[in-house]
């Protein structure tokens, strides 16, 4: 925080020394000035705890240098004590405490009325500075919280992403698809408007397992993922994971001719990978079998109708020899 420093300003050395000599004591820096102009110049270069100040000297008198400090923003917020031997009358010290100076001591000086009053400005002068220490902190401090901040809503955003996301696919998660599913029932008993939903579940997949490995059998519900992904939908259209080897699509204010066009389109589309699948018995590939279902959604209805709806067309295309999209 540094020392205080004090300006005495007197046009004669040896007040000076007595000023000095009543300041013995005090952990102050002490800067001499023996005339107005001396001490103006000081006030620039240096910050004052306070500044002791003659009245009567030759060029620019005591009242000079306190209203020409007053009148700078750099200097008027020190505070000035006149000390005067020869200005004693009202009307000097009026002028004064006009010109800004916060006490106005006579010669000869109590020392100890003198020290006391020193001391309060010192002690001013360092809660002040404590202070600006302090804000300088608080404005650092200010910052790291800011930064934090950002930190904190990236992670939100981040574990917002993860416990909606699956992460074997990077599809949508069972969760996120429920939630969406009764959003959508909700908004489709507003509108009146059909919702549909595309069940889909990998034929014989507990085979492949068997055959090529659980390693591998995750590489190709990653693959299937991936060709779910490349399936043009609206933005709408939401694809998720709701199973081991099972996926969905939901698709708002669709119909059900519109809902078997993309369902017809995601099997053809796996079929046409030609992923060897040697233990199946309904071909040599990898394919799906896939329910389609599709209501208009009502209040009083659960949302889980459609999925079940949707589960009984998957059925049937099961039974049916697989490979194959029913409703
Ligand atoms: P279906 O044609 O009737 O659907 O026969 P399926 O063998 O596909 O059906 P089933 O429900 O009997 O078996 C599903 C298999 O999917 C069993 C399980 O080992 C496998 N599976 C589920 N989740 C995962 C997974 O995350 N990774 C891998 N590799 N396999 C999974
Ligand atoms: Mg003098
Ligand atoms: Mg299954
Ligand atoms: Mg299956």
């Amino acid at each position: 925080m540094g020392i205080p420093k004090i300006l005495i300003v007197d046009d004669r050395p040896e007040n000076l020394l007595t000023l000095e000599g009543l300041l013995e004591g005090f952990v102050v820096d002490l800067v001499r000035a023996t005339s107005g102009e001396e001490a103006l110049a000081h006030t620039l270069d240096h910050d004052f705890a306070l500044i002791l100040l003659d009245v009567q000297m030759p060029g620019m008198d005591g009242f000079e240098v306190a209203e020409l400090m007053r009148g700078n923003r750099k200097t008027k917020h020190i505070p000035i004590i006149f000390v005067t031997a020869s200005y004693k009358a009202s009307e000097h010290i009026f002028k004064g405490y006009d010109s800004g100076a916060v006490d106005y001591l006579l010669k000869p000086l109590n020392s100890k009325v003198f020290r006391s009053k020193v001391g309060v400005f010192i002690e001013l002068y360092q809660q002040k500075e404590a202070l600006k220490d302090k804000t300088v902190e608080f404005d650092r401090k200010l910052v790291e919280l800011e930064e934090l901040q950002q930190q904190l809503e990236e992670t939100n955003e981040q574990l917002l992403m993860l416990s909606t996301t699956d992460g074997l696919t990077g599809l949508l998660n069972r969760r996120r698809f429920d939630e969406l599913l009764n959003e959508e029932w909700k908004r489709g008993s507003r509108t009146g408007r059909s919702l549909s939903l595309v069940l889909m579940d990998i034929d014989h997949f507990k085979a492949y397992n068997d055959t090529y490995g659980h390693q591998v059998g995750d590489d190709c519900l990653r693959e299937v993922a991936s060709t779910l992904m490349e399936i043009p939908l609206r933005v709408m259209d939401k694809t998720s994971r709701i199973g081991g080897e099972e996926f969905a699509v939901l698709l708002p204010e669709t119909g059900r001719q519109g809902a078997m066009e993309v369902a017809n389109r995601v099997r053809e589309c796996v079929d046409r990978l030609q992923k060897p699948h040697h233990s199946s018995p309904t071909a040599g590939n990898v394919t799906i079998s896939i329910g389609v279902a599709s209501l208009v959604p009502a209040l009083d209805d659960p949302a889980r109708k459609l999925l079940e709806l949707a589960d009984i067309g998957l059925y049937r295309a099961k039974s049916l020899g697989r490979n194959r999209c029913c409703y």
